[in-house]
């Protein structure tokens, strides 16, 4: 197989053997980042599919999460950093239920790399743990990904509690994952929430967007 279709292959198939070499081949010509971005998600999108239709079990999705992490691990240190440091801080969760981590450590690397403090709290953060850390740290934007239905919901509640508690003009929030829609956050959200929301469709767009909320 070409390289590309390998190391795509090599997450669907959850196959670790041999990762590190081919994308250290794929470093001879590519940007880490747009190996992750065309070709390693896009093996994660037909795992998936898989998962989806009932044509693969759960412990290979797991598998080709863990060769994705070795993946995005690997390629980390040739990524592109900005000197600029100190930007603003944001604390980013998974919310309380939610395994799925993924995609919220490629937007902790994706800012941290261009000059935010991120404070990544990790999967299964309950709205108060989340809420500790903003205060404790000082958060200048609370960030909340989820990949399952009931999380968009959890989401949704968390954004309540910040409204009760009073606190939704002092934090913006920046949502993602997969089963958000850009409506349910943009206006059903939008609507409930007294202070900021945004949907990011990608760890790309949480970027802008916290460059738009802080800078
Ligand atoms: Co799960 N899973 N999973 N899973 N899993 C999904 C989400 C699912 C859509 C698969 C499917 O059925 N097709 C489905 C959800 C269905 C639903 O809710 N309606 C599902 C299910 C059902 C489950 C379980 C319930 C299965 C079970 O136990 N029977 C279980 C849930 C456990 C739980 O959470 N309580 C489960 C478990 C797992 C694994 C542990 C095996 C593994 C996760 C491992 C891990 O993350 N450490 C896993 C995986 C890998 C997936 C799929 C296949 C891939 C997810 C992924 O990593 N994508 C997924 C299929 C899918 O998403 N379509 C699926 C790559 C990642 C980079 O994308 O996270 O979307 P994503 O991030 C993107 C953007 O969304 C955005 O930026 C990233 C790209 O730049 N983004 C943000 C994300 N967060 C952001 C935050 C931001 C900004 C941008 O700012 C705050």
């Amino acid at each position: 197989l070409p390289l590309e279709e390998r190391l795509k292959r090599r997450i669907i198939d959850g196959e670790r053997n041999g990762l590190e070499a081919d994308l250290d081949e794929a470093l001879e010509t590519r940007k880490a980042l747009d190996i992750v971005n065309d070709t390693l998600l896009d093996g994660m999108k037909v795992v998936g599919e898989l998962f989806g239709s009932g044509q693969m079990q759960l412990p290979f999705v797991l598998q080709s999460a863990e060769v994705m992490k070795a993946a995005v691990a690997h390629l980390e240190p040739y990524m592109e950093k900005t000197d600029e440091a100190g930007k603003g801080t944001i604390v980013l969760a998974t919310v309380r239920g939610d395994v799925h981590d993924i995609g919220k450590n490629l937007v902790d690397i994706i800012l941290s790399n261009n000059g935010y403090n991120v404070v990544n709290l990790g999967i299964k953060q309950p709205v108060s743990a989340i809420l500790e850390a903003a205060e404790e740290h000082r958060a200048d934007v609370i960030g909340m990904s989820g990949l399952l239905v009931k999380s968009t919901v959890i989401m949704k509640e968390n954004l309540e509690e910040l409204n009760q508690r009073g606190l939704a003009a002092d934090y913006p929030v920046i949502l993602g994952g997969a089963a958000l829609t850009r409506a349910y956050v943009e206006q059903d959200l939008h609507e409930i929430y007294q202070g900021e929301v945004r949907y990011a469709r990608d760890a790309f767009e949480g970027l802008r967007l916290m460059d738009a909320l802080i800078g």
